[in-house]
This record gives C-alpha cells, structure tokens and sequence, in this order.
C-alpha cells in the first residue's frame, strides 16, 4: 500500500457543472470522460467525483435513493464502468463520494421507514415523539428551520440536519452499518480507488438528543459533531471494509481541531487517511455564521494552515484545499479577481502545491474561474441559498441586502458551468444550462488558457511536475519566515537534504521583502514564479504584487 494519496495531486469534479454529453443541460459520465484528456494533460493523479448516484436532487445528489445505480441524468452503470476503465487507462484513479449520514427520504429504507413503527426499517432513521405540539428538540438544520419533520402517519418526528429530504441515519442501528460496508464494498470491488466521506463526523449523535441550551447559530451542532461513538464506527469501518483495500479515503468534518482531527487521522487508530478541515473556510465568517461574513487577515490564514501542519504532521496527513463545490472561488475570496486575476490565482496556487499536503483542485479553479452575482434569486439553483434567502425575505430583509451576502458565500458560486471556451454557455452544453454560465466566459475558458503558454492553467500544470519531481514539495517540513506580516506568506521546507523556499506576496501591493542572510549565501535555483524573474536573489527584494516565487537551494 503506497502512499500514492500523498504524493498525488486531486481534481474535484462536480458532474452536474462539467462538461454536459447530449444537449440536455446537465453535465454527465459521458461528459466526462470526454474530458479525460483534458485533466491527463494537467497532470492530476485522482478525481473525486461528487456524488452520482440515483437521486431525486433536493441537493444535487446529496440526497440518494439508491446507492446502488447512477442518477438518470448522469447517465447509466455501463458509463460509469467506461468511466471508471478509461480514468485507469490514462493511469488517474477515482473516488466517489460516500454519503452515509443520510440518504434521501425517496430510499427504499426511508419509504419502509416511515410507514409503521413496527417497520423492520423504523429503526433506520431516527424518530422522535413531539413534546406536545413542539419538536422533539431545538435543534437546526444547516438548511433553515429545524431539523425535525413531522410525519403523521406516525405522529412522530424525523431528524435531518440537511434537507427535510434528507433524512438523517442511525448509525446505532447495527444492520444499517452492515448495509453500509456492504455497499461500500461493492463499489470498492468494482474498482474505485476510494472514497470522500459526506459529514462523516456527524454520523454519532448523543444519546437522547438534548436541547442546545445556546440557541443560536446552527444548534444542536455540539451534540453530533464528533460525537460519542463516531470513532468506533469509523474503526469498524476500516475493520470490515477500508482495511482491505489499496484506497485513499478523505473524511469531510466541519468542527474539528487539529486535535480532534488526528483522531481521525492517525495512523495508528485505523481510521481515515485524510480530512477535510473547515477552520480556514470559517476564517471569513463572523458570529452570526456562513453568511456573516467578516474581512479575513493573513496572519490569521497563515496561523491556522501551521497549527494543522504541526498538529497532524507526525502520525497524520493534511489535505490542502482553497474551494469546493459549496464555498466561494478561492481567487475570489483570497485574491484578486479583477485587475490581479491571473497574478492571485497563480500566488494561490503556489500556496496550495507547496504547502504539505494533498492538494485538490476543484474544477474550473487551473482557468482562474471567479464568483458570480446574479440579479435575481431566480437565477441561483443551492438549495441552501434559496432557503436563507427566503427565511430572510421573512424576517423583512431585502433582496438586495440579502443577495450581497450571497454574492460573497453562495455555493452556487462554484456550481456555475465549466467555461470550456467562448461559444455560447461556455461549450458547456448545447441545450440551456440547469444553471447560467459566468458571464465572464468570453475573458476565462479553457481553449484560451491552453492557447496561452502563460495561463494559470500551465502554471498549475508545471506545479504539479514540480511535486513529481521533487520529493521535498511533497515530505518537506516547514518553516515559517516573517510570522506576523499582514502581506507576506513565506516559508522554507526541508527534506533529505532538499530545500525550498516559498515567497508569496497576499496584497495588490509592492513590498519589500529582506530575505535572510543564511539564503542569500546559498545558491538559489528559481522553480517557478508567476512574474518573471531574471536576478538571482537579493537581500532586499520588491515583490510586485501578488507576486509568487519557489526557489530551490
Ligand atoms: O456548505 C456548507 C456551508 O455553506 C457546509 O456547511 C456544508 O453544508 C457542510 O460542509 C456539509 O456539506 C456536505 O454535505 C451536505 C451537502 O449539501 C454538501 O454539498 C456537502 O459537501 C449535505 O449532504
Ligand atoms: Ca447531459
């Protein structure tokens, strides 16, 4: 078992949004892998493909009503199986998402689930008598309103922390757990190279479901993230199913510490390999959650990312990501999306590539793809985004105060269509999208950046042949340089003898950086930097801005 999900570089696929096969509007399997080319000429070794799986999408696939077949319109198991084959062919391997801490209220289990008490599935979800006319407890869910659905059938309540659609598991539920290795298996027996693990942290809930005597923000939160019995069950996991495997899994855990998070991590605990962190994410928003949001500071980015270096670096492995399919396009939250575009896109990208860590780049990210602002509500398709912004509406809120917010943090910001060139909806699809493109296609599509030798699309391409090349990039512990800067993010890293040096201006200004003398006196080899470089290194060097250099030494 090599340890090919560290050295490795990850492309996040979001199938809806990729690349769209019949004219339908909705990108597909097929799609995909007509793109295959594309991701093998940027140089990625593993894709994770959102969640494909047969789904009515209250939450684009988030919501499976069968774990065992492809949504209808991504495509069929034979396309998958193609998919999966042709990815092999070009030496890249797949891991699919694995979303076990619900499932939609359309599965079968739920169906069976709620129509007795006596069900041999009740026991499947996790229902609650009402006290009185009130739900069970007070909690949220992170899709407004509670988290508690009355069914009357039944006259009981349903927990979900998502969706009403998506009806939360009960993990204690000893057959629901065989139920679940079972699948995995069988997927894991089909050939993929692992999994990325929905709200994995969330699958324990303490026992009797108290009341969040603090009743704000999402509440409820402190009393199933991390909770009781979550590391038994990720142990049993790795028992039953994991363990036998040559796989990579990455467990998705809002509200960790690098303390909690080597739990999940540590090698000797037999759990996952990785985790997706939120401290970073959160480092925008304030008191008032998500949609708070705050302006963020280096100092605070630089202190998190190394607290998580030195936190898991001995027993563990971080995961290094700056956007998702449900945060907003890094360029535009941590650079400069409009006169420094390029510039901050490559400075964000040297971060990411010679940080330790696994790197994952979300689609759309190596072109430099930006946020987007919609006039209207009517034109956003995140069901978390159209629920806030209803509950808003309520509380007299309006459209235009609510949509700022939005504007910065909606999810829909990184689910607009793959721009691939300049043809209209991007040579996304031929039909009408299920979402509008970015507007912004005509300026940043992929035929242009492969035309341009220096695009942000090659810059991430020779970065990802410096990590192959060069094993310190990889293993290399870090060093920070010029800790409390507001504009300079710098480190060395050393490995084996190998060294580097990291010099990244975070600000549309120029700063003077005074380079220790100990580097001065070595002989220092430029890997890559996003502005052209012709001296060798001065003691005192101007950084223009958001300029970004490597050098070996
Ligand atoms: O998206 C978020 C903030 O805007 C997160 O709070 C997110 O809801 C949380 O990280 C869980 O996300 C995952 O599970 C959700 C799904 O909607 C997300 O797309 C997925 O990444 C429910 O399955
Ligand atoms: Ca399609």
């Amino acid at each position: 078992m090599g340890n090919w999900w560290k050295e490795g570089v990850v492309y996040q696929v979001y199938p809806r949004s990729f690349y769209d096969s019949n004219g339908d509007g909705i990108g597909d399997l097929k799609g995909i892998i007509q793109k295959l080319d594309y991701l093998k000429e940027l140089g990625v070794d593993i894709i994770w493909l959102n969640p494909i799986y047969k789904s009515p999408n209250a939450d684009n696939g988030y919501d499976i009503s069968d774990y065992y077949d492809i949504m209808d319109e991504f495509g069929t198991m034979e396309d998958f199986e193609n998919l999966l084959d042709e990815a092999h062919k070009r030496g890249i391997k797949i891991i699919m998402d694995l979303v076990v801490n619900h499932s939609s209220d359309e599965h079968i289990w739920f169906i069976e689930s709620r129509k007795s008490k006596d069900n041999p599935y009740r026991d499947y979800y996790i229902w609650r008598k009402g006290r009185g006319e009130n739900a069970p407890n007070n909690w949220t869910s992170f899709f407004s309103g509670s988290a508690w659905e009355y069914d009357e059938n039944t006259d009981e309540y349903y927990l979900h922390l998502f969706a009403v659609k998506q009806p939360d598991l009960n993990w204690e539920n000893e057959n629901l757990r065989k139920e679940v290795y079972k699948m995995m298996k069988w997927w894991l027996d089909k050939g993929i190279d692992g999994f990325r693990m929905d709200v994995i942290n969330f699958i324990s809930k303490v026992d009797g479901l108290p009341d969040d005597e603090d009743n704000k923000g999402l509440v409820g939160f402190k009393y199933y993230a991390n909770g009781p019995r979550v590391h038994e069950y990720l142990q049993e996991m790795n028992r039953e199913v994991l363990s036998k495997y040559d796989i990579m899994t990455v467990g998705e855990t809002p509200g960790v510490t690098p303390e909690i998070g080597r739990l999940y991590v540590d090698n000797d605990r037999n759990e996952l390999n990785m985790i997706f962190q939120f401290e970073l994410m959160d480092i925008d928003s304030g008191k008032g959650g998500k949609w708070d949001v705050v302006p963020w500071k280096l100092t605070d980015f630089k202190r998190i990312m190394y607290k998580w270096y030195e936190g898991l670096k001995e027993k563990g492995w971080n995961s290094v990501y700056l956007n998702n399919h449900d945060q907003p396009r890094l360029v535009s939250r941590f650079g400069n999306d409009k006169e420094y575009r390029v510039e901050s896109a490559k400075l964000l990208a040297t971060f990411i590539h010679t940080w330790q860590g696994t790197p994952y780049i979300y689609q759309g990210e190596e072109i430099g793809m930006t946020n987007v602002a919609f006039d209207s509500i009517d034109d956003y398709r995140d069901i978390e985004t159209i629920n806030w912004y209803n509950e808003m509406l309520e509380k007299g809120l309006t459209p235009k105060e609510i949509l700022e917010p939005i504007y910065k943090k909606g999810r829909d910001n990184a689910r607009t269509p793959m721009q691939w060139d300049d043809t209209e909806n991007a040579g996304f699809t031929k039909g009408i999208p299920w979402i509008k493109v970015n507007p912004n296609y005509k300026e940043i599509n992929v035929k242009k950046a492969l035309e341009d030798k220096n695009s942000v699309f090659y810059y991430y391409k020779k970065l990802i042949e410096l990590r192959k090349k060069y094993p310190v990039i990889v293993y290399g512990d870090i060093n920070l340089l010029f800790e409390d800067d507001e504009k300079i993010f710098a480190y060395t890293r050393s490995f084996e003898g190998q060294n580097i040096l990291v010099l990244m201006n975070f600000s549309k200004d120029e700063v003077e950086i005074e380079i220790p003398k100990k580097l001065i006196e070595s002989k220092m080899e430029i890997l890559i930097g996003n502005y052209e470089v012709k001296d060798c290194l001065q003691d005192k060097v101007i950084f223009k801005p958001y300029e970004a250099r490597v050098y070996k030494y």
